[in-house]
């Protein structure tokens, strides 16, 4: 890939805004801090940064994360240039989506097999791990520097993309990007520390809770529970304390397919799914969502008993 028009894009803006997905992870947000980085040191200017919905928690470590901002905190809303950072689709800018399209220039920086390049400059690699990957072989090829910060950023998109570099997404060169990224200074096992033992504790109770009420199909190969709103007050768990539940049920030997149904409202259902061995993003599409071979999700206007049946019919279908 071509990444010259990256640097001319950057140089001609004079105002710039980092818009992170929905449902904030590990890779968008720590690419997002790193590519304000690679800005901010190698352009000399200051881009703002956007988010949806809460960050959780665990990334309060990244550095510049302090200085990104809500939607709704936004004064500006005509950028020169908006950049999507690990956003497959564009809506899943969420509430930021007039931001983008109101930008003069839209950059698509992302690893999405599905993205369609959206954008009017894309940078779009289906065989990177995470985002951070793309942004690390832009700052690479370019001749940028990377410093502690945003080694730390990208690092962190790394690790959390790759599940502890345990994916199918981990390669030869996701290992030797990742340690080039720990001579420009990120400290894995602080970062590691910060990513996965740092947990709100009600989070840690919630995911013992949805273990012992888990589910199982098809002779225990598919596992899957439903998260009430009243399961959520019970535990005064924050919209992101759902997260790795779908990971932690497809750890079980027996597990094919794990699926986790989050009640939205009484006629909305958000749907995470997890696969060892089935294509999940096409049963995902189904329901108008997406995402990768073994990891997608889709939100499904159905109250969540009735999402759950749904769901189950797809996935057996293609069990069986
Ligand atoms: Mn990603």
């Amino acid at each position: 890939m071509d990444f010259k028009s990256f640097k001319e894009t950057i140089e001609n803006a004079s105002s710039i805004i980092i818009i992170s997905h929905v449902n904030p992870d590990g890779d968008t947000l720590g690419s997002m801090c790193a590519l304000y980085g690679i800005i901010k040191d190698n352009f000399n200017k200051i881009p703002d940064m956007v988010y949806n919905g809460i960050i959780p928690e665990i990334y309060n470590f990244l550095p510049a994360i302090k200085q990104a901002k809500k939607t709704s905190e936004i004064q500006n809303k005509n950028y020169d240039l908006a950049i999507a950072i690990d956003i497959a689709a564009k809506d899943r800018t969420g509430d930021s989506f007039p931001i983008f399209e109101n930008a003069k220039i839209k950059m698509n920086i992302d690893h999405h097999k599905t993205n369609n390049g959206y954008g009017d400059v894309n940078f779009v690699n289906g065989d990177a791990c995470c985002a951070g990957e793309v942004l690390f072989d832009i700052a690479q090829q370019l001749g940028l520097v990377i410093n502690k910060e945003t080694a730390t950023g990208l690092y962190t998109a790394f690790l959390t993309d790759t599940g502890c570099f345990r994916y199918e997404n981990t390669c030869a060169q996701t290992l030797q990007k990742s340690a080039k990224l720990i001579e420009y200074g990120a400290n894995p096992s602080e970062i590691s520390r910060y990513c996965y033992e740092s947990k709100p504790r009600n989070m840690v109770l919630l995911h013992a809770h949805c273990m012992v009420n888990a589910k199982f199909e098809n002779n225990n190969k598919i596992a899957y529970v439903l998260i009430t709103n009243k399961d959520m007050e019970k535990f005064h768990a924050k919209n992101d304390y759902t997260e790795g539940i779908v990971e932690e049920l497809r750890r079980m030997s027996t597990t094919e397919v794990s699926f986790v149904l989050k009640e939205v409202d009484e006629n909305t259902t958000k749907a995470s799914l997890r696969s060892k061995t089935i294509d999940v993003s096409n049963i995902a599409g189904i329901f108008g969502g997406g995402g990768h071979t073994f990891a997608a999700g889709c939100t499904i206007r159905k109250p969540v008993d009735i999402a759950c049946n749904k769901l189950l019919e797809e996935i057996q279908k293609v069990l069986n």
